[in-house]
């Protein structure tokens, strides 16, 4: 299931069944081919790029590797069309999309013959990427980091799997082999994690950012932003604190909190500025204390998993 005849793997080329999430800021060309040499799908994150810097992106990663590698689109970007012109111009292999619907944009992509998959926290989403055409779809609890929808892995992962015939990822709260196991057994054929390739020695986030997530504990995550309709989960932080004070003030308008949280998470990646940057991350933080590279990361998971299963 795990090391064997898997059709996530099967489809797409890869050696394990690991997706690594098409983080904003964080998901480059160095972190994405770290994670396709490691034998996983690594993804470059299109959504803090323009074009041409995502061409350039993907340029790099294919330098860096010869192994499949894909690109995140996120759906509310200034830049998707860009974006979506530049996956079909670089003959990319597979797209994730995220934070929407990608209706308008399926059938550009799949004349290109890019695969699509697409993230999804809800059935209902999931059924129409299915018959739009996506080869599989990423089913992402609450629990993860950056936008997120409302249910939880535990609860989605199931749901999603019985309504639809293509292959279901798992996301949400996995870092570990007993999370990527608990997955395959709610029917997921692959697992896609964010927060676990946060502290990768391949991740190129500013090391203050990892050493809050090495430090984080079960509960230092916090939810903001559900006035503005697109809900982020962070660490917790000054900048989180004064964003959630300001919303539940009736008196704040959105522009003011667009405002707040315009440029916060490049702050926290790029500056280190992990007081009044977002450091986007998921609920499962708190199992993570340590700085591996991707290889690790993926082969370590795996073999846990695979033994848990009772694979081998
Ligand atoms: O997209 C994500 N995670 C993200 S995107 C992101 S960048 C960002 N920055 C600031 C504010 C907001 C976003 C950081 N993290 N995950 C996939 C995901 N998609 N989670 C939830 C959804 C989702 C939610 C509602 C997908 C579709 C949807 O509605 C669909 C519809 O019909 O419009």
């Amino acid at each position: 299931m795990i090391k064997k005849d898997n059709p996530v793997c099967k489809m797409l080329g890869i050696e394990y069944p690991v997706f690594q999430g098409g983080m904003a800021w964080v998901a480059d060309a160095e972190l994405a081919a770290a994670v396709s040499n490691a034998g996983g799908l690594g993804l470059i994150a299109a959504m803090n790029s323009n074009g041409e810097q995502l061409r350039e992106q993907i340029k790099k990663a294919k330098t860096l590797t010869d192994k499949v590698f894909g690109v995140n689109l996120m759906l509310m970007s200034p830049f998707i069309e860009e974006a979506v012109n530049v996956v079909c111009e670089e003959k990319i292999q597979v797209v994730t999309t995220g934070a929407g619907n990608p209706a308008k944009y399926m059938e550009r992509l799949k004349g290109a013959g890019v695969k699509v998959i697409c993230v999804v926290a809800s059935v209902a989403l999931a059924v129409m990427c299915e018959r739009m055409g996506a080869v599989a779809v990423v089913a992402e609890g609450c629990e993860s980091g950056g936008h997120v929808g409302e249910t939880t892995t535990m609860a989605l992962v199931p749901q999603v799997v019985d309504a639809v015939k293509i292959p279901v990822i798992a996301a949400g709260g996995i870092a570990d082999g007993r999370g990527m196991a608990a997955a395959f057994m709610l029917g997921a054929s692959a697992v896609q994690m964010g927060t676990r390739f946060l502290t990768a020695k391949e991740c190129n986030i500013h090391q203050n950012y990892k050493d809050k997530v090495i430090k984080a504990k079960d509960i230092d995550t916090i939810v903001t932003g559900k006035k503005l309709g697109h809900p982020v989960r962070a660490l917790k932080n000054s900048m989180t604190r004064e964003f959630s004070k300001k919303e539940q003030d009736p008196a704040t308008t959105s522009d003011e909190l667009e405002a707040m949280g315009a440029g916060a998470l490049r702050r926290a990646v790029q500056e280190g500025d992990v007081k009044e940057g977002s450091m986007m991350c998921g609920q499962i933080a708190g199992l993570i204390n340590d700085e591996p590279t991707c290889a690790q990361i993926i082969t370590g998971i795996c073999e846990s998993a695979a033994k848990l299963i009772g694979e081998e």
